[in-house]
């Protein structure tokens, strides 16, 4: 099977660009911060695995286009049936990290669940990111472990999840590699955001901020989610947020005054419909304010997407884009570095 033809809002604002325009993005130095591993697979890899591991899966499944932010959840289903083995998980890692470090960006912050993968257990799922992730300069690639809403707060809660797998068991993984020398720089939470009591987090996401891991959390990303859920999640006071669509105004007042940069991610929230369009997107909110955005893909395969494509968002004229001008990407590119989670004093001058 061939590779379908890659097509979506950003790359339809990408081939509005003069092969200069391209050339542009291509040059600014920038970091991609929000990506989740399992959402990244290139199509190539997981037809590779279809082959050689699943029989008979019609990717015709992959929702390319779905409007129900729950449909598209199960897009995970599918590829985690396919990167179902350390091998399978080492490989994609490998492709991800390679796509994006030195062709569409200098630096890469990639984010994923620990899940077990047959026997394995979750510290071998993070091992084998990691050996990945390791064997790039620590200037180019840091690894956000991420805790998935879903999971039970703890052993002794009452409901268990299918796999058992605890917040506090991965966040404490994450705590414990950091302190072995990996390099784990942040701790996510994310997953379907009509799930779990973020309240319950709390003590873990303290933990966290206590060992200086960096904290990011998925935030307000559909209406009138779980309630008292974003007062929760801004208790925590990440390091930086995800989405934040639906903040209210006192909400988004708090982000503003406390300068919490917001990961956006403008395919995602236009495919999955929390957006209406581009236009209405509030991320003019914030660049009205020169409040830090940093631009990122969130799953390149289901949103058809990359990096430079969401750039391209920015600076194609509307209806494609939203008609930034150079000068304004340019600091959309330069807020991506300054906000990663590793501080810029103890990379190289490569970086600042
Ligand atoms: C919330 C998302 C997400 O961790 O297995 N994920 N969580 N909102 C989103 N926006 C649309 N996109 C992806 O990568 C896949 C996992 O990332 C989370 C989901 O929990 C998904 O299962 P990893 O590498």
């Amino acid at each position: 099977p061939g590779t379908p033809p890659i097509s979506g809002p950003s790359l339809a604002a990408l081939n509005t660009l003069t092969e200069e325009e391209v050339e542009f993005i291509l040059g600014l130095p920038k970091a991609e911060l929000h990506a989740h591993l399992n959402g990244c697979v290139g199509m190539e890899v997981l037809f590779e695995l279809a082959d050689e591991f699943v029989e008979g899966i019609g990717f015709e499944q992959v929702p390319p286009n779905s409007n129900d932010i729950g449909e598209f959840f199960k897009v995970f289903g599918v590829i985690y049936g396919l990167v179902s083995t350390r091998e399978a998980l080492g490989r994609v890692t490998r492709g991800v990290l390679g796509g994006f470090i030195g062709r569409e960006c200098e630096y890469l912050e990639l984010r994923t669940t620990p899940r077990r993968l047959g026997r394995s257990s979750l510290e071998e799922y993070l091992e084998t990111v990691l050996d990945e992730v390791e064997r790039y300069p620590k200037e180019k690639a840091g690894l956000i472990v991420s805790v998935d809403r879903r999971m039970p707060v703890a052993t002794e809660s009452e409901s268990e999840s299918e796999e058992g797998i605890t917040v506090e068991e991965v966040v404490n993984l994450a705590i414990e590699m950091k302190k072995q020398g990996r390099r784990v720089v942040g701790v996510d939470v994310c997953g379907d955001p009509r799930s779990g009591d973020m309240e319950l987090l709390k003590p873990f996401m303290g933990k966290v901020r206590e060992v200086g891991l960096g904290l990011t959390v998925h935030i307000a990303e559909i209406p009138g989610s779980v309630s008292g859920d974003t007062q929760h999640l801004l208790s925590f006071t990440p390091d930086r947020i995800g989405h934040g669509t639906f903040l209210s105004e006192k909400e988004k007042e708090i982000v503003l005054e406390r300068r919490i940069p917001v990961e956006v991610c403008l395919s995602s929230n236009i495919i999955c419909k929390t957006v209406p369009d581009l236009a209405s997107h509030h991320i003019r909110y914030y660049l009205e304010r020169d409040h830090p955005i940093v631009l990122c893909t969130d799953d390149t395969l289901p949103f058809r997407t990359s990096l430079t494509a969401e750039y391209a968002l920015l600076l194609a004229k509307p209806p494609f884009g939203l008609g930034l001008s150079r000068e304004e990407v340019r600091r959309v590119a330069e807020w991506s570095l300054e906000y990663i989670f590793v501080p810029a004093f103890i990379l190289s001058d490569l970086f600042i």
